[in-house]
């Protein structure tokens, strides 16, 4: 399984001669070939072998797959520095999947995931700043510094979060995917959702409890495992019984994809919604990838995993390199053409960052508490509830 994804990725990072290279330096489509690329468990049909990109959306995934790459890389630095506190769960090596997956879903379908979430907000229409600022705490946070590292959420952006409970985000992509039936045409494709989580997540009684319910009700729900091998320091040999996650909707037919190929995950993710939006119940799809960090910013991640591991992946199947190899396999950019692309987005990411950094803290009165519920509102007036809890008792608020 693994192996035969990890060949392909091999095979695929091969670089053309210089022939091929000036055959391709003029056209801006390409057809890329994704065989080996993808697993299948109870289904008669696949995703198709070949993708047709052009220049232009080649060209933006990488600016994505990049863009994640500094931000992450940012928040582990902001992190040591201490300008960012608490829990701080990093995307980088799982880049792919993401951007794939944004690629290839309308931004009406609906998408919900883990705590690992900096990377979905940016894909799903946020900006480095205001991801970085809700890590910050400023009032321009993308939860305007009421959520913090695992709690994103954007409405307007059909982005449902950022669940810090292991699984939970599940059974409430199983109600979005209601939603979306339930507000379909009839005779149109529905819009579907989209719950990630992870292999250590995978056998949790919520799941299959969602699962038959999905199922039953025939929903446009898409089961995501993001397979990155292991759920906090524990493998998936010692946390799992099965190792083949597509399979584990038993009857709901399921895909594995090389989730270090933004191509096969765009794809593979078309196929899924195809799937689903028309009235066929749901899939599960399982994403083939791997964390660079450790699980949160308090795991070095190298006890239970040895460096050598990681540097494979790194050399082998590093996400970026493989759509930096593919758009020069193309044509669509040069080697230092992908030199100036990293330089500009580098400047960016460091302008958003001061960007939050100078953006105010939300305010007690109309930010921080604004959205509280509260059972009643007397005696206070509705204006904000009695207390605060800071995380430092002695600098809590009464207001009484
Ligand atoms: C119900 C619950 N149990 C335990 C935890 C502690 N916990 C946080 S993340 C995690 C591991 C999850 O691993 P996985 O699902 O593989 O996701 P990954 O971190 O690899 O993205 C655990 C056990 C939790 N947050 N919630
Ligand atoms: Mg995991």
């Amino acid at each position: 399984m693994l192996f035969s994804v990890t060949n392909t990725t091999l095979r695929r990072l091969a670089k053309p001669t210089l022939m091929q290279q000036s055959r391709r330096a003029m056209s801006t489509t390409h057809s890329f070939d994704l065989t080996g690329s993808f697993e299948t468990h109870n289904f008669d049909t696949a995703p198709s072998n070949t993708a047709e990109m052009t220049k232009e959306e080649l060209v933006s995934m990488f600016e994505l797959m990049y863009t994640m790459r500094r931000m992450e890389i940012t928040c582990d630095n902001e992190y040591k520095a201490r300008a960012i506190r608490g829990f701080c769960h990093l995307y980088d090596g799982q880049e792919a999947v993401a951007t794939g997956i944004q690629y290839a879903l309308s931004k009406d379908d609906s998408w919900i995931t883990s705590y690992r979430c900096h990377c979905v907000a940016l894909a799903r229409g946020g900006s480095v700043s205001r991801v970085i600022g809700e890590l910050f705490g400023v009032a321009d946070g993308y939860s305007h510094a009421k959520g913090g590292s695992m709690h994103m959420y954007n409405k307007e952006h059909n982005f449902f979060g950022g669940a810090g409970i292991v699984g939970a985000q599940v059974p409430v992509g199983a109600g979005l995917a209601f939603a979306n039936k339930y507000k379909a045409r009839p005779g149109e494709p529905m819009n579907v959702a989209l719950a990630a989580y992870g292999d250590g997540a995978a056998n949790q009684g919520q799941i299959w409890e969602a699962a038959n319910m999905c199922n039953l009700w025939g929903l446009p729900m898409i089961f995501c495992i993001e397979n990155n091998h292991y759920g906090m320091g524990t493998s998936i040999d010692r946390h799992s019984s099965i190792s083949d996650y597509y399979k584990m909707g038993n009857a709901i037919p399921g895909l594995r994809i090389d989730g270090m190929n933004v191509l096969a995950v765009k794809e593979g993710m078309k196929f899924a919604k195809e799937y689903c939006g028309s009235g066929n119940g749901p899939m599960y799809v399982e994403m083939m990838t791997y964390r660079y960090h450790g699980h949160s910013m308090s795991d070095p991640g190298t006890t239970y995993r040895n460096r050598e591991e990681i540097e494979f992946t790194r050399t082998t199947r590093d996400p970026l390199e493989f759509v930096k190899t593919c758009l020069q396999d193309a044509g669509f950019m040069t080697s230092e053409d992908i030199k100036e692309t990293e330089k500009r987005i580098r400047k960016k990411v460091q302008k958003e960052v001061l960007k939050a950094k100078e953006s105010p803290r939300p305010s007690v009165e109309k930010g921080l508490v604004s959205d509280i519920y509260a059972a009643s509102l007397t005696p206070y007036d509705g204006a904000y509830p009695p207390y605060i809890r800071m995380p430092d008792m002695a600098k809590s608020v009464y207001f009484n």
